[in-house]
């Protein structure tokens, strides 16, 4: 059974086997947690990421798929790198940001990781709002989650995140 929790803080201070970027689609870094990220882990991960965009994505890594790197000098084996959909008032683009929570848990199963730390994707710099952010985010993980993973745990960067997610949870079970 997969255990979802939910911690106020940081990302990159987490110690889990891989840890989820809300990346662009460059995958070459760029504000918010992709910026704390590759700050934190330092060059090893830029140089993987050139490296994948040189060999498997010429135009881009796509919204809502996901692709893994080293973790640099994180307390993690993997960084798992993922593009979310910027938000838009006129299309309902949420199976997106749920693809990119299935896909990463798909990438991270497959690397054998047991715990996975996610931040709220495109909550951020592409302006999803945080209640419907998490709910996509919970119902997703819950529906998703497979073998070896143990842990799926939602590190939110502020208080209305957290308490977002706090209520997501309770009313998904
Ligand atoms: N740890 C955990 N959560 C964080 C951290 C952190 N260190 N920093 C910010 N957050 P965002 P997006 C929260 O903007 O919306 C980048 O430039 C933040 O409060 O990081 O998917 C990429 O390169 C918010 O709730 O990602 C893309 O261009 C959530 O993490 C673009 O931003 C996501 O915010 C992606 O935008």
């Amino acid at each position: 059974m997969i255990e979802i929790t939910l911690v106020r803080g940081d990302i990159t201070q987490q110690h889990v086997d891989a840890i989820v970027n809300a990346a662009n689609s460059s995958l070459l870094g760029g504000g918010g947690v992709d910026g704390a990220i590759h700050r934190r882990g330092g060059p090893e991960i830029l140089a993987e990421c050139r490296a994948l965009r040189a060999s498997h994505y010429g135009k881009g890594l796509r919204t809502g798929q996901a692709v893994a790197t080293t973790a640099g000098r994180l307390d993690a084996r993997h960084v798992i790198h993922t593009v979310g959909p910027v938000w838009s008032r006129e299309e309902d683009r949420s199976a997106l940001l749920a693809s990119c929570y299935r896909e990463s848990l798909r990438v991270a199963a497959e690397l054998g990781a047991g715990t996975v730390a996610f931040p709220a994707i495109s909550t951020g710099i592409y302006g999803w709002p945080i209640d419907d952010g998490a709910r996509i985010a919970i119902r997703t993980v819950r529906a998703a989650a497979v073998a070896p993973i143990t842990e799926v745990r939602f590190v939110l960067f502020d208080e209305h995140a957290y308490k977002a997610f706090e209520t997501a949870l309770a009313a998904q079970g």
